[in-house]
Order: structure tokens, then sequence, then C-alpha cells
């Protein structure tokens, strides 16, 4: 005989999860007596977004659902913030709850709260276990829904007197099943081929659905049979890698950002895996006038101007391969204008001696010491936008940047589960303080099961994001200032180490030293924030090039 808890342990074995991220509670007593004799490691963290958050990650990086627990009630809407960013970046993620006995759940009760219907609109799939027998159908179909593409969120809330129930049929986990993405229908695959072929200028855009079915490769080969440019979405970073000659960059910044100037004067575009909770249509296309071509694993959402000269739907892959066996023209790529812009911008500020340091050199110095596999996980500020543009990404899924809910905090535990992850690799997070201080109690996580992250915080005392708007605007900025801690002196009263940056020579030296260290690592470093309205203005007057 068992508990029903140590059936749902199984279930999630059977699954092939390996951790579990949370912070156990009364209502989930039996599920935690349960891991103790399972092959599953529960990761105790320090605040229940920061699980989240760390699920988040790990199935962003791995594609197999990440998995977050918390008890009823406050421990339950903790979780909110990190689970749906998860389901809004597209990542496959399984949160679990406690719930009250049911007994209970009809009236007015201690902490007690409609979790499946408060977790419905964030996930792709909220389900209670109201009886023992659903067990196996229920863990199954929420990894399934969250694994299925789109990826996202599951909920499941799980009531401690059905936990606790002793079983006695013989119950057993269903069998995993991994759906095949079939091929697209050949006539799809020909009609994009011919709207290709009749194309002036092609131009691919990239997102983060090539990431996710590891179509990285057969991108490039399509990219370079076409001899199309290619932009990639903030999410896409490394779908193509930045040193490729007929990669274009980042897309996504909301202004006419030099990567635009190529969508200005294409004819076609070619989204591959595109998805436009992250950078919408009207931004890219705002006159309508270019035919679009679809290829993704989904149908495309529908947007006035997103309207399809062709859609196809299957397997990236095969798509990419099919289509450019069936074209026979070779176009212009005409690329250098661009890309030669951005790389100068870079290249410009490589011995910039500006103290506080200016953003184009902090992330010239950072690619120096990072390897093209190490990780690097943006928060989410002024710094991202940052990283999204000058960042040069070289392999799929080493940039890690949240764009579709975008919530600040997931910079220190998204490090934490990168390096559980893929632990022979170098992983920094860059955040900005505000960001850093929403979930930097996970430090004691990280040096509690020896995690070496290294993180490296743009010091502005403020808001910094905000205050571009703001002053974008308006013309000035209010209510945006705050005071930081010592961050040296935080990282060590948690035994961790830190350095603050006084000059801009020290930042390579620091990093260096920083990843030599192999623990958890602050390393402090003063932006300067006034390149934000430079950018702006420079955006602002640009001419694209011809
Ligand atoms: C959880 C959350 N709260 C608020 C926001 C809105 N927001 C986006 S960036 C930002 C400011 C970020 O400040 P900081 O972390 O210091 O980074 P910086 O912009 O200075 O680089 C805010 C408030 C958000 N995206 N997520």
């Amino acid at each position: 005989m068992t508990t029903a808890a140590e059936l749902f342990i199984k279930c999630l074995e059977n699954e092939g999860v390996d951790n579990i991220f949370g912070i156990p509670g009364e209502e989930n007593l039996y599920v935690m007596e349960a891991l103790r004799n399972s092959g599953i490691e529960f990761i105790t963290v320090r605040h229940k977004q920061a699980a989240a958050f760390m699920a988040d990650v790990h199935g962003r990086l791995t594609g197999k659902a990440g998995v977050c627990l918390a008890t009823l009630g406050p421990g339950a809407t903790n979780l909110v913030t990190g689970f749906a960013d998860a389901n809004m970046d597209r990542s496959p993620v399984i949160a679990i709850a406690g719930q009250g006995a049911t007994t209970r759940m009809h009236k007015e009760s201690h902490q007690i709260l409609d979790l499946v219907n408060l977790f419905d609109p964030i996930s792709k799939n909220s389900a209670e276990i109201a009886d023992v027998e659903i067990i196996p159908e229920l863990v199954r179909k929420a990894f399934k829904d969250a694994q299925a593409e789109k990826p996202g969120g599951a909920f499941i809330s799980f009531p401690e007197n059905i936990a606790g129930q002793m079983i006695e049929s013989d119950l057993t986990p269903l069998k995993v099943q991994s759906p095949l993405m079939p091929d697209a229908p050949e006539a799809k695959i020909r009609q994009a081929a011919q709207i290709i072929d009749a194309a002036q200028f092609p131009l691919i855009m990239a997102g983060n659905g090539v990431i996710r079915s590891s179509a990285s490769e057969a991108l490039i080969t399509f990219a370079e049979h076409l001899n199309a440019p290619v932009a990639q979405t903030f999410m896409a970073k490394g779908s193509i890698p930045f040193s490729h000659p007929l990669s274009l960059g980042s897309i996504g910044l909301q202004a006419h950002d030099y990567v635009a100037c190529g969508f200005d004067r294409a004819d076609v575009i070619i989204c591959i895996g595109y998805d436009m909770v992250e950078y919408p249509p009207r931004l890219w296309h705002p006159n309508k006038d270019k035919k679009i071509i679809h290829i993704d694993q989904t149908y495309a959402e529908v947007d006035a101007h997103y309207i399809l000269e062709a859609g196809v739907l299957g397997n990236i892959s095969n798509s990419l391969t099919r289509i450019a066996a069936c074209t026979t023209k070779t176009h212009a790529g005409k690329t250098e204008n661009l890309k030669g812009i951005i790389q100068h911008e870079l290249d410009d500020y490589a011995s910039n001696q500006h103290f506080p340091l200016k953003p184009q050199k902090i992330l010239y110095d950072t690619r120096q010491v990072m390897g093209d596999e190490d990780i690097l996980i943006s928060d989410v500020g002024a710094h991202k936008m940052w990283i999204a543009r000058l960042h040069r990404c070289q392999r799929p899924n080493t940039c890690i940047i949240s764009n579709g809910f975008a919530s600040m905090g997931i910079g220190v535990p998204g490090a934490i589960a990168a390096k559980m992850a893929c632990p022979d690799k170098n992983v920094l997070t860059i955040t900005g303080d505000a960001g850093f201080m929403m979930n930097s109690q996970e430090i004691e996580t990280a040096l509690r099961y020896q995690i070496a992250i290294v993180i490296m915080i743009w010091n502005d005392s403020e808001y910094g994001l905000i205050k571009w708007h703001q002053e974008r605007r308006f013309g000035h900025s209010n209510n945006i200032s705050f005071n930081n801690p010592d961050f040296v002196k935080y990282a060590e009263s948690f035994g961790a180490k830190g350095y603050r940056v006084d000059t801009a020579q020290d930042l390579l030296p620091t990093l260096e030293k920083a990843f030599a260290d192999n623990t958890v690592v602050i390393v402090d470093v003063p932006v300067d924030y006034s390149e934000n309205m430079k950018l702006t203005e420079t955006l602002g007057q640009l001419v694209c090039p011809v």
C-alpha cells in the first residue's frame, strides 16, 4: 500500500523529473515525505517566485518541464510571477501547490483560495487532484500540455487529505509518449518557395521557436542557400551566430534600430518560429506592404499587420530543407552595411575608459571573458535592451532573455537553474540593481548547494529603463531613484565574494577573477546610462544605409 503522494511522485519520476524547486509547507507534508524515498532532488529555496523562475529557465534550457512547489494560499500566490513568466516565454513548467482538505474548500477557511481559477489565465492547464484515481492521468496531461508546442505552464493543486490517502488499487504512471511533429504538406512548401523565388529582397526573421525545435543548423543552411539576411528576436539570439555574415543581429528595441533597416528594404519576410508576444508585427510591418511567410509548428496568431501570403506548419528543420530544395534563385544578401555599423559601435568602445562604465564597454569586455558556450542570463531593464542589441551571441540557448512576460527578478534564480542544468559552463547574470534586489535572497540557496554563478549588477541607483521611457516621453523623470546597499559587503554577509569595479580597465580582470573563484560572486559595476538617451537620439535620426 502506498499513499497518493507516493503515486504522484512516481508519476513525476516517470516524466523524467530530477529536481523540484520550492519551499515545503504544512499542506504538502505527504508529498515531501514521498520525495524522501525518490530519485528526485528537492532544492529548497528562499522565495517561491525564485523557485518558479528556476523552473522557468530549466524548462527553457532543457525543453523538459521544470517543476516548482509551494504550499497553499500565500505560498501559491508567491509562485505566480515566475510561473506567468514561464508561460508567456513559452517555457515548459509544472507548478504544484498544496491545498487544504476537500472537506473545507466549499466554505471560508484559513488560507483557502481557489487556486485552480487563480492559475487558469496564466497557464495552459490548471487542475486539481480531486480523487486519487486521476493522479496518473492528471500528471501525464500536465506534462504533455506544458511541453507541447507552444510550451508553457501547467498547474496542479493537491489537497492534503487526498495526498495522504492510502491506495489499494494498482494505479501506475501512464506511458510517456513524445509527440512527433508531422512534416508540412508539399503544396505549402512549393507555395513558399515560389514566393521566395519571386522576391527582390527576402529577409528572414528567426524567433524562439527555432531554438525550441533545435532548428538552428537548418536555419543557417537555409539562409546560406538563399543568401538572405537573418534578424533574430531577443529570445532567438544565438539561433544563427552573431559572427555569421548573414546575421543582422537582434530586432525588438522599440525604435528604428539599424536592424530594422533590413526590414524597410525587404519585400518578403520569412518568419521562422516567430512569436508575436515578443515583438508585435505593427512595429516591423507598419504599412502592411510586405509578403509574409510563416514557418512554424503552430498556426499564426491573427494580427492585422501579420496577414500571411503562405503558412507552412510542421517540423521546422524539415520545412526549411524542403523549401530550400525547391528554390532556384540566390539573393543579394548584402547586409555588410548594417552589420558593420553594429560591430563598429562595439569596437568604438573596446578601450573606452569612461567611468561609470558605458554599457557598450561592459558588453565588449563581457564577451571577451565568456566562451561561446557559456551562458548569459539577462534580468529585465535598460541593461536587457543593451544586451539584446550588443551581446554577440554565437550559440542557441547561451543568452537567455525573458521577452514574453519580461519580469524583473529572473536573473539570479535563472542563473542558478542554468548552472544546475549546465554545470560545465560558466554562467553569468547581468541584472539591474532593482531587479537584483527582487530575488537576491537566492544567493544563500546557491551557496548552500555550491552552485557557482557570477552576478554582475549594473549599478545606477535608479529604475533605469523607466527613467529612459520618462525622458523620451516627457523630457524629465520622477520617482525612479533609490539607495543601494554596499553590494560587496552584502555578498560577503552571505559568505559569497564581492568585487566593485572602480575603473574601466578593472572590469576585464575582475570578471576573469570572478569566474576563477568558482563560487557565488557579485561584481558591482557602476554604469553610465546617459548612453540610453543618446541611443534614442541616434536611432531617431537614423537614415538607413542602402
Ligand atoms: C516584476 C516587474 N516589475 C516591474 C516591471 C517594469 N519594469 C521594467 S524594467 C524596470 C526597471 C528596472 O530597473 P533595474 O533593475 O535597476 O534595471 P535598469 O533598467 O536600471 O537596467 C521596471 C520597473 C517589470 N518588468 N517586472
